[in-house]
């Protein structure tokens, strides 16, 4: 009821975390893609597999200097899987427990990030080659007030440029920019990919490494369709340029949850060169890339360290409205800004695992997230505990009681 969200409010307002000055405002004005990078785990970033490099696109693109890679990034999603990462995206919200926000709450009043950036004069929209109905996104999307769902019927979908779940990412990238040439600007849209999806098969003529050679097949071909998504990377970037929209417009990635599955840990074992994946290691497995591309910037020298810094999905929605310039000051997120000087490193999952900065906490152990050493558990450990529990229980709260139905966010108050 309004007493709770009362509570919940003066809590968020105590625990503001600020931007900071040098990050805030900075690409004000411009179009933001976000590229959910479909099952993209960040150990195949700056990375070969059998000497041939999984994402050159991606390595070279994270070197520059108006780009940023957070490479201790993690995701927060469950059973939700992609449409849970962009729930986590858009609200600085968890899915649920036990099943998929989307199809259990997607009547909620919401402040999401697109609707956030509706208000302040964008074009919202989502590019994503697949039923509208699939995971409920048509109701969700409503609920979250995107302006336009691009689904399948936007796209030329057909025998020859189609595989495993559907259009493949290249001609999903390059029939995409057609669309956003026509789109009011600034925009926002989020790109879902498709192809690096499990049980990745893809074509012999888009294969442009061989297969690895563990024995699982699943596995062996991941670097495959991981690769082909670099290249559509690429393929988009290009595009951009050409249409006249790549120096007016940020690029967000992200991956949207693991991709290899702890029924693959021998072949992960191999790949890693460690003699089995424990659970430690099945933790550090859930980091996926956080890549920010801001054009024609020094980003990357002002923001130094910070790329280092442990963050998750819950963080995107902050971090990006930001650089936007997009003030928060009233939101009730999960979350903070990465850039921000007080960015809280605490990233509890949905199913109370957690890092930090400086420990991995699973199965009721600590360990020394830098080393994988286990932990003693100290005070100080215990308390983080229960600060982590706290974040996925407060979000629980907000959705099953619907309580952003009384929260007016433009003002910050609670309606009676
Ligand atoms: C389907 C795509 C994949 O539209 O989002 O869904 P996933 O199985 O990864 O949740
Ligand atoms: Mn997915």
């Amino acid at each position: 009821d309004g007493g709770e969200l009362t509570t919940i409010v003066n809590d968020a307002k105590s625990n503001e975390v600020k931007p900071d000055k040098d990050f805030y405002g900075i690409a004000k004005g411009k179009n933001v893609i976000f590229i959910s990078l479909e099952s993209t785990q960040n150990f195949v970033i700056n990375e070969k597999m059998n000497g041939q490099t999984i994402t050159p696109f991606l390595n070279k693109l994270i070197k520059s200097d108006d780009t940023l890679y957070f490479d201790n990034f993690y995701h927060q999603t469950g059973l939700g899987k992609t449409s849970d990462s962009e729930f986590v995206m858009e609200n600085s919200l968890y899915g649920i427990g036990g099943g998929a926000v989307f199809f259990t709450n997607a009547s909620n009043s919401l402040n999401s990030m697109s609707e956030k950036l509706g208000d302040n004069g964008y074009a919202t929209s989502v590019l994503h080659a697949n039923n509208k109905s699939f995971w409920n996104r048509d109701l969700m999307y409503q609920a979250m007030n995107i302006d336009t769902f691009y689904d399948i019927e936007s796209y030329d979908v057909n025998e020859k440029n189609s595989v495993n779940w559907g259009l493949k990412d290249i001609p999903f990238m390059k029939q995409s920019v057609e669309i956003m040439k026509d789109m009011k600007q600034p925009f926002a849209t989020r790109m879902l990919t498709l192809t690096n999806h499990f049980p990745f098969t893809s074509d012999k003529k888009d294969q442009y490494i061989d297969a690895y050679d563990s024995g699982d097949k699943t596995v062996d071909r991941y670097f495959q369709t991981v690769r082909y998504t670099d290249e559509a990377v690429k393929v988009l970037f290009k595009k951009l340029k050409n249409a006249g929209l790549y120096d007016n417009t940020v690029v967000v990635m992200y991956g949207d949850h693991y991709g290899i599955s702890e029924n693959h840990n021998k072949a992960m074992a191999k790949f890693l060169n460690k003699e089995e994946i424990t659970p430690y290691d099945t933790v550090m497995l859930q980091e996926v890339p956080f890549i920010i591309h801001v054009p024609n910037t020094d980003i990357k020298a002002k923001a130094d360290k910070k790329v280092h810094e442990v963050g998750g999905q819950v963080d995107i929605r902050p971090t990006v409205l930001h650089l936007l310039g997009v003030d928060t000051s009233n939101d009730i997120q999960i979350g903070t800004d990465l850039l921000a000087k007080k960015h809280d490193d605490l990233i509890a999952f949905r199913d109370g695992r957690f890092v930090t900065n400086d420990v991995v906490y699973t199965q009721e152990l600590f360990y020394d997230r830098k080393t994988g050493e286990p932990l003693g558990e100290t005070a100080e450990n215990h308390e983080l505990i229960e600060r982590a529990n706290a974040k996925t229980t407060l979000s629980d709260k907000i959705i099953n009681g619907d309580l952003f139905r009384f929260y007016d966010e433009k003002t910050g108050t609670v309606k009676q």
